[in-house]
């Protein structure tokens, strides 16, 4: 075979192994200091003891056995498994949402506290923002029809996180930045739909999202380690945390995973 026959097999060869596919991306934030960006948002691991209720403002909680999703309304009743406290599941302006900057890159701050018994690893499966001009909708259709952001526009992704400043809640352990440039839609509030369990169950307390108030400690900078936005792990992942076969998506509310993003 001729060199130059030999070189296009190759190329097309390589082609085939590189070819992007929808594919499930996970994203590991068990280690300290662990971050990654998943189509455009940034996840870092944290680990503070001191940023509890009395420093940020809780706007969602969600709580159930196994899977356990919802999303932060005014409306009543929980359409699924928030906690029913007016104080703490309720609408959130956007301009109570901090902006911080990252690389001279402008993102809105979300604090997830997640509240685990000891040990115990916890997957967040689905993550969407929308922005609509009142706070008290009901209905996760009409709601989230056109999400600015979907953690699985891209392919079915994941995060799998570790309960790591303690068992108790008050410790938040997950900080999720998401470019501020998507938050162009009409539309003063922000509601955020998330849903844990999927890979690795729920257990123990409620979780609880939550914006930075004054008073909250600064986050630690994170080490340069980006993780696992490859396709690799989530089938060993899923066995660590023993799988469960009740997805919610074969009831058929799953997010959108078409189009792609930044
Ligand atoms: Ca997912
Ligand atoms: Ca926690
Ligand atoms: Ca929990």
């Amino acid at each position: 075979m001729s060199r130059r026959a030999t070189s296009l097999l190759l190329r097309i060869f390589l082609a085939g192994l590189f070819v992007p596919t929808a594919q499930a991306l996970t994203l590991d934030l068990t280690a300290g200091g662990a971050w990654g960006s998943m189509d455009g948002a940034i996840f870092k691991q944290f680990s503070s003891r001191g940023a509890g209720s009395g420093h940020v403002g809780a706007f969602l909680r969600i709580q159930s056995e196994g899977i356990e999703h919802g999303y932060n309304t005014d409306a009543r009743p929980a359409e699924y498994d928030q906690k029913t406290s007016a104080a703490f599941s309720r609408s959130l302006l956007l301009s109570d949402v901090p902006i911080v900057v990252e690389n001279g890159i402008y993102y809105r701050e979300f604090l997830l506290d997640i509240n685990q018994k000891a040990g115990s690893l916890l997957s967040l499966d689905a993550l969407m923002i929308a922005l609509h001009p009142v706070g008290d909708l009901y209905g996760y259709c009409e709601v989230f029809d056109n999400p600015i952001y979907d953690l699985d526009r891209r392919g079915e992704n994941w995060i799998i996180l570790g309960n790591n400043a303690g068992s108790g809640s008050g410790s938040i352990d997950m900080i999720a930045l998401i470019p501020d440039s998507l938050f162009t839609q009409a539309g003063t509030y922000v509601y955020l739909y998330s849903r844990f369990g999927e890979d690795c169950a729920a257990n123990a307390g409620y979780e609880e999202w939550a914006c930075r108030i004054d008073s909250a400690p600064t986050p630690e900078p994170v080490t340069a380690l980006l993780l696992a936005l490859g396709a690799t792990m989530a089938a060993a992942r899923r066995q660590r945390c023993g799988k469960r076969d009740f997805s919610p998506k074969k009831q058929g509310w799953s997010g959108n995973i078409a189009g792609s993003g930044g």
